[in-house]
C-alpha cells in the first residue's frame, strides 16, 4: 500500500450526509464582455490594459472563458460532474457600472439571475462571492478601500444584491481572500491596484474592509434573514505555517506568521475577544515608534466597533493550497520603508523535497491542510468551516494526473481533520470549475477541471482527467478505492 505524507494511508471514510462538494470561479477570471451590455471599469480592467508588462503572457480577462455568455455551457459541465454547489463571484461594475447604487444595470441583474435561476433548476446550490477583487474603477479613483467610506459603498451594493438575488441565494459570501486585496494591491503590486503602501495602506485597506464586511453582515442579519433566511461569512485565506526548526523561536514565529496573513483579518471576525491579533497590536506600535511615526501605523478598532465587527459570521470560509516554513528573525534594523513583513519578523521558505505545481508558490503539502484545520479549531472553537477554494496548477494537461494526485491527498487531509480531530468541515470546492484569467500569471498556470482553449473564438472546453476523478469522489462520496 502506497503510504501519504505523514498521516499514513488514504482516508476511506465517507463524506458526511449533509456535506457539500463544489467547484469554484470568480467574476473577473472568467466572464469577459468586459465593456459589454452596461458594465463599467474596474481595477482589473484598469490594470491590465495600462500594464500589459505586469501580466505573464500579457493577456487580459476581456474575454476570458467567455462565461457571460457560455454559462448554460458551464452549468452543464456541473450538472455532469454531479456537484452539490457552485461558488461564482458577481461582479460589482456589472451589477452598479459606476460602483455607485444610484445606477442599476438591468442588463447585469438580467445575467446573474440567469445563472441563479439555471443553477437551482439543475439542483446545484449557488454560493455568491459579493466581491473577488474587482473594486469599481470610479470608486478606486477615490481611494478604494484606502477611503473609509468603502464601507457604507460596499454595503449599498450589499443592499442591491440581496434585494434582487436574495429570495433564491441563500449561503453568501462578502469578500474573498482581504490579503490579496490589502496586502498585494494596496501593500504591493502583485495585485490592482498597486499601491505599494506595504505597513501603511494595507493596514488601512484591512481596517476599512472589515468594517464594511460587518456592517454588510449585519444589513443582511436584520432586514434580510427574517425573510430569506440565509447564511453569510468572508473566506480568508492562508498557507498552513510549519515551524522551520523545532526552536522555540521559530515555532513562535510560525504562530506570529500565521496571525499577521491569517488572524490579521479573522480575529477581529472570529476570535471571541474579537480585535487584532495581540501580536500585531503590540509589534506594529513598537515598531512604528522607533520608526518616528507619531502613532501606530496600525489603525485601532474602539471599543464599539470590536463589538460591532465579532461574531458576524454564520460560517468561516477557507481558501488553502500549500504549505510554508518560517523562521524567526530576531532584529530588522529600522530603516527604508515600513511594511507587514518587517513588523512580523519572519522568513518563509518551501521545502525543496515537497512536490512542485506549476505555480513557484504552491507545493504539495497535504499534511498541512490537516494542520491548518486542526488549528483553526483550536484557535476560533468548533465553527462550521467551508472550504472555499482549494486546488493545483499545472500548464494545462488534458491527463492532468498531477491535479488527482492533488486532490486525492489534499480530500485526505481534510478527512484526516474531520474523522481524526473532529474539526467540522462542511463544504469543499475544488478551485477551479475551468482553467481562467490566473491574475499575474494570465493564462499560463491553470487550475482548471476543463480545459479552456483561449485560442478558440468559442473557448471550447474540454473535461480533464481531474473532472472524471471528482464526479466518480462526488459519486462514491469518498475518496478511497475509487480509480
Ligand atoms: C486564490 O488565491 C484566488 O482566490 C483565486 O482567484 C486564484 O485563482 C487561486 O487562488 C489560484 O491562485 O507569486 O509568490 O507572490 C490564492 C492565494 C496568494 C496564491 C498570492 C498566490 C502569490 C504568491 N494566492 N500568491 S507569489
Amino acid at each position: 500500500m502506497e503510504r501519504y505524507g505523514t498521516y499514513g494511508k488514504l482516508n476511506s471514510n465517507e463524506f458526511p450526509g449533509d456535506f457539500l462538494l463544489g467547484t469554484a470561479t470568480a467574476s473577473y477570471q472568467i466572464e469577459g464582455a468586459w465593456n459589454l451590455s452596461g458594465k463599467g471599469e474596474n481595477i482589473w480592467d484598469r490594470y491590465t490594459h495600462t500594464h500589459p508588462e505586469l501580466i505573464l503572457d500579457r493577456s487580459t480577462g476581456d474575454v476570458a472563458c467567455d462565461s457571460y455568455h457560455k454559462y448554460e455551457e458551464d452549468v452543464a459541465l456541473m450538472k455532469k460532474m454531479g456537484v452539490q454547489f457552485y461558488r461564482f463571484s458577481l461582479s460589482w461594475s456589472r451589477i452598479l457600472p459606476t460602483g455607485f447604487a444610484y445606477q442599476i444595470n438591468p442588463d447585469g441583474i438580467r445575467y446573474y439571475n440567469d445563472l441563479i435561476n439555471l443553477l437551482l433548476k439543475n439542483d446545484i446550490i449557488p454560493l455568491v462571492t459579493l466581491f473577488h477583487w474587482d473594486t469599481p474603477q470610479p470608486l478606486e479613483d477615490l481611494g478604494g478601500f484606502t477611503n473609509a467610506l468603502m464601507v457604507e459603498w460596499f454595503e449599498d451594493y450589499a443592499r442591491v444584491v440581496f434585494e434582487n438575488f436574495g429570495d433564491r441565494v441563500k449561503l453568501w459570501l462578502t469578500f474573498n481572500e482581504p490579503k490579496q486585496t490589502c496586502h498585494e494591491g494596496v501593500g504591493g503590486d502583485n495585485k490592482a491596484p498597486g499601491y505599494e503602501s506595504s505597513g501603511i495602506g494595507d493596514y488601512l485597506c484591512a481596517h476599512n474592509l472589515i468594517k464594511a464586511h460587518a456592517r454588510a453582515y449585519h444589513l443582511y442579519d436584520k432586514e434580510f434573514r427574517p425573510k430569506q433566511n440565509g447564511s453569510i461569512s468572508i473566506t480568508i485565506d492562508t498557507s498552513w505555517m510549519e515551524p522551520g526548526t523545532n526552536s522555540t523561536a521559530d515555532k513562535e514565529a510560525a504562530e506570529r506568521k500565521i496571525a499577521f496573513n491569517f488572524g490579521w483579518y479573522a480575529d477581529p471576525i472570529f476570535h471571541p475577544n474579537g480585535d487584532y491579533p495581540e501580536v500585531m497590536r503590540k509589534l506594529v506600535p513598537e515598531r512604528s515608534k522607533k520608526e518616528g511615526f507619531r502613532r501606530s501605523r496600525l489603525p485601532e478598532f474602539t471599543k464599539e466597533e470590536v463589538k460591532y465587527i465579532r461574531g458576524t459570521f454564520d460560517f468561516l470560509g477557507l481558501n488553502h493550497y500549500t504549505t510554508l516554513l518560517v523562521k524567526d528573525i530576531p532584529e530588522i534594523p529600522i530603516s527604508g520603508k515600513p511594511s507587514v513583513d518587517k513588523d512580523s519578523r519572519t522568513e518563509s521558505w518551501h521545502d525543496p523535497s515537497w512536490p512542485p505545481s506549476s505555480a513557484g508558490w504552491l507545493k504539495v503539502v497535504p499534511w498541512g491542510f490537516t494542520k491548518l484545520l486542526v488549528w483553526l479549531k483550536h484557535r476560533y472553537g468548533d465553527v462550521p468551516i467551508y472550504v472555499t477554494e482549494n486546488g493545483f496548477s499545472d500548464l494545462g494537461e488534458i491527463d492532468d494526473q498531477g491535479r488527482v494526485n492533488y486532490y486525492k491527498l489534499y480530500l485526505s487531509a481534510m478527512l484526516d481533520a474531520m474523522y481524526e480531530h473532529k474539526v467540522n468541515v462542511k463544504a469543499y470546492a475544488a478551485w477551479s470549475l475551468v482553467d481562467n484569467f490566473e491574475w499575474r500569471d494570465g493564462y499560463v498556470n491553470r487550475f482548471g477541471l476543463h480545459h479552456v482553449d483561449m485560442n478558440d473564438p468559442g473557448r471550447k472546453r474540454t473535461p480533464k482527467a481531474s473532472a472524471e476523478y471528482y464526479r466518480k469522489v462526488i459519486a462514491a462520496r469518498k475518496i478511497h478505492g475509487i480509480d
